[in-house]
């Protein structure tokens, strides 16, 4: 099958690795850097998985390519822009969002919406992807741990049973739901309570399970956990707590995606996460100084 992946960091170099093995022919959109060395000495995936790929890689889409559907992997604060190039690029057809944060959704639909899509959340699906990887350099990814794979859409879409039996047919294990909303706010839960602690101390996920970390990164996950509630997500707190330290302990020698961000002194996805917890709590007249100080400290330190 022909397809477009939208964005070529860590996840989208995996999946369209993945992809292009089993014979899909795969077209990444992606930076100069790595547009040119993926095409000059193809993709290539080390750590529990080895291969090398030859995908088709471009800087932009072209008007009118051929692709089934479309994987978006831009970082979220790109999510508008690359949606409006996709619409003016492309008619309507499945995209799939696989990213961190809470707003992609609306993101999704602005930027399809101004391209000309009309109704784009019929064709939109979301997911969340437990997965460690790592961009080691330009065209060479690590790919650092396997986790579950959730994808989900909206009322009259089907775009996430495609997605879902396109990954399954190469081997990546996906599960369907009908409220991925749910999903992809348990996982901003995760991300706010241990992205912004390994990124303000420079440590590997693994450390967050010792102390004074643990117990920074658990009073983030209960301050998100009370915005989540106050939306009408009723998480209960041990399971949340379960998950926090089931993600830690399986991506122990991994670097969290923001500690990654800042290492490159790239912009990090802390608006997305904790600042869109920052902005939820506050409509609901809610006090988060844990989330406020970290949302401060991260963006002194990247380009955020
Ligand atoms: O999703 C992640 C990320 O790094 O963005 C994990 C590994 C779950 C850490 O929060």
């Amino acid at each position: 099958m022909r397809l477009v992946i939208y964005g070529a960091g860590a996840i989208g170099s995996l999946l369209g690795a993945f992809l292009a093995r089993s014979g899909h022919d795969i077209l990444l959109i992606a930076k100069k850097e790595q547009a040119d060395a993926i095409e000059r000495d193809g993709l290539h995936v080390d750590g529990l998985t080895n291969l090398t790929v030859h995908p088709r890689v471009a800087e932009n889409l072209r008007s009118g390519e051929r692709s089934a559907m479309v994987i978006l992997t831009v970082k979220s604060y790109d999510t508008e822009e690359a949606c409006f190039r996709i619409s003016k690029a492309l008619t309507p057809r499945p995209i799939l969002s696989v990213q961190n944060g809470l707003c992609n959704l609306e993101a999704m639909e602005r930027g399809l919406s101004k391209g000309g899509w009309s109704n784009p959340r019929l064709y939109i699906a979301l997911s969340v992807l437990s997965w460690g990887a790592t961009l080691l350099s330009h065209g060479r990814v690590r790919h650092a741990g396997t986790g579950p794979f959730i994808v989900g859409d909206f009322a009259g879409g089907r775009a996430a049973k495609r997605f879902a039996s396109l990954f399954e047919g190469v081997g990546i294990s996906t599960q369907y739901t009908h409220d991925i909303l749910s999903a992809v706010w348990r996982k901003a839960i995760i991300n706010a309570a241990i992205n912004p602690v390994t990124a303000l101390y420079k440590v590997p996920n693994g450390e967050v399970l010792t102390e004074p970390l643990r117990s920074q990164s658990l009073a983030l996950l209960h301050e998100a956990l009370e915005v989540a509630r106050a939306e009408g997500y009723r998480f209960a707190e041990h399971e949340m707590e379960e998950e926090f330290f089931r993600v830690l302990e399986k991506t122990s020698t991994n670097f969290s995606s923001m500690y990654q961000d800042v290492m490159r002194h790239k912009r990090t996805e802390i608006d997305a996460i904790s600042g869109q917890i920052l902005a939820l709590g506050g409509k609901h007249g809610m006090k988060l100084p844990r989330t406020e100080r970290v949302v401060k400290k991260v963006k002194s330190l990247s380009s955020s």
